[in-house]
């Protein structure tokens, strides 16, 4: 059983979140290439060379999406605009196409009274930029402001809140340092780089949108618990380098315009020019922060001033994704937020959740394990909340199963099952549990 409605302030705001490329299906309507297509076309780094362009079928499907939406009683909808789909060249030409579906999606969502929380940027970087170096290019932090000037031009006046970048953390480091994510570099120069071009791109993007009247705007991070995975000294430190380039690099700049020691320790050699002029632009205003939270890590120790990479086992049941369930990060972040970087600013968790591997067995998916997930987690904010953090809003990741990036389809994050076949969808008990726990709004 999840908690009800009722045991949350008035004004609490519950949604799902998705992303463009995940779900729409890049092949239709006009897109250009995007670097997920080049990087999943290398065979090695995705599962069965997947990629989104087909995905869930969003592109045909989202009055049935924002129906199912609605119908659970969420309040929000966290989705994403594609660069590549609204300016296929990255620059220059819009694809009038497909600015119109985002048009479309955003009045269905007003029509079905949701409030239409938008990300400018969830990884889908247009392959025209990723070859002139995409974010290891200073210069796409001024190729992104005018993506998020059509996008305000075209859909601000009706957008409830914004965030420029879904989670710099993995646009930067899982990208170009540990080579998981498009472009798949393993290169520290172009990880300092992207970490820094990231923020800065943020920074005009805000600027950008605030001058365009858009109200409620934010940043969307994601967080790992680091956790020492012995009592060692050596661990320990470790468990500190990790914290500082996972956890604190990008609020640290947002919120306190620096970056951490420990981490200009080793990327200082490697940093763009005048890097420290930037923070008048990184540091601009906010008027929320929205944490990602899934696992924590259990830092193994290792040597040099890398965070060590190397995990170790813990003792927790984990998810399809081999992610340990740990809802007590949670609690941590939330608390940990307030106290040293966001203060008063209103916090939302924007994606929380776990994979599994759903089957529909006699038309039903029984996802117990991912309501029980839910449960644990909601309770971890709710702790939060009652210990003053001012915690105004939580989404689920996912509203339904969709392109798990490097996982392609099997990994299954939604509370609704896609066949990804027939392209059917079918709520799973997790859908049913947060209908009862909503209730009509
Ligand atoms: C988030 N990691 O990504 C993203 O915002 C979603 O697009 C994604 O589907 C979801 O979490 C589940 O993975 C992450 O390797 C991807 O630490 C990978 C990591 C963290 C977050």
């Amino acid at each position: 059983m999840l908690p009800k409605r009722t045991d949350f302030p008035s004004d609490f705001q519950f949604g799902v979140a998705t992303s463009a490329y995940q779900i729409e299906g890049h092949s239709y309507g006009g897109a250009g290439p995007s670097h997920w297509d080049t990087f999943a076309a290398t065979p090695g780094n995705v599962v069965r060379a997947e990629n989104g362009a087909i995905a869930c079928d969003h592109y045909h499907r989202w009055e049935e999406d924002l129906d199912l939406i609605a119908a659970a009683g969420f309040d929000c909808y966290r989705f994403s605009t594609s660069w590549a789909r609204v300016m296929p060249e990255g620059r220059g030409a819009v694809n009038a196409e497909g600015l119109d579906f985002y048009d479309r999606l955003v009045d269905g969502m007003l029509e079905r009274g949701l409030k239409p929380a938008l990300t400018l940027y969830h990884w889908e970087l247009p392959a025209a930029l990723a070859d002139k170096g995409g974010w290891r290019n200073r210069d796409i932090a001024f190729w992104f402001a005018d993506f998020a000037k059509v996008i305000a031009d075209r859909l601000g006046d009706r957008i409830w809140s914004a965030a420029p970048i879904n989670e710099p953390w993995c646009v930067s480091w899982l990208s170009h340092f540990e080579g998981h994510h498009a472009p798949g570099l393993r290169d520290i120069r172009a990880t300092a780089h992207a970490m820094h071009h990231v923020l800065l791109a943020h920074g005009y993007a805000i600027r950008v949108m605030r001058n365009h009247g858009m109200k409620n705007l934010g940043a969307v991070c994601n967080f790992e618990a680091s956790l020492p995975a012995d009592d060692s000294p050596e661990a320990q430190a470790a468990a500190a380098r990790h914290d500082a380039y996972y956890n604190r690099f990008f609020v640290e700049g947002m919120f306190k315009r620096r970056y951490p020691e420990e981490v200009m320790t080793a990327f200082a050699p490697h940093m763009p020019a005048n890097w420290e002029d930037d923070f008048a632009v990184i540091g601009e205003r906010l008027d929320w922060f929205g944490l990602n939270y899934y696992t924590c890590k259990r830092v193994a120790s290792a040597d040099g001033p890398w965070p060590a990479l190397r995990g170790a086992d813990g003792p927790r049941p984990k998810t399809a994704m081999g992610w340990e369930i740990y809802p007590e990060g949670l609690h941590h972040f939330l608390t940990r937020l307030a106290r040293d970087y966001t203060g008063e600013l209103p916090l939302y968790v924007t994606e929380n959740g776990m994979a599994s591997f759903d089957a529909i067995e006699g038309g039903h998916v029984e996802d117990h394990q991912r309501i029980a997930y839910y449960r644990d987690h909601l309770a971890a904010m709710q702790r939060a909340m009652a210990e003053g953090v001012p915690v105004k809003g939580y989404f689920c990741w996912s509203l339904m199963d969709n392109y798990e990036w490097a996982l392609g389809y099997e990994k299954r994050f939604g509370l609704v099952h896609v066949d990804f076949e027939t392209l059917q969808r079918t709520p799973k008990a997790s859908y049913l549990a947060w209908q009862d726990a909503l209730g009509s709004r």
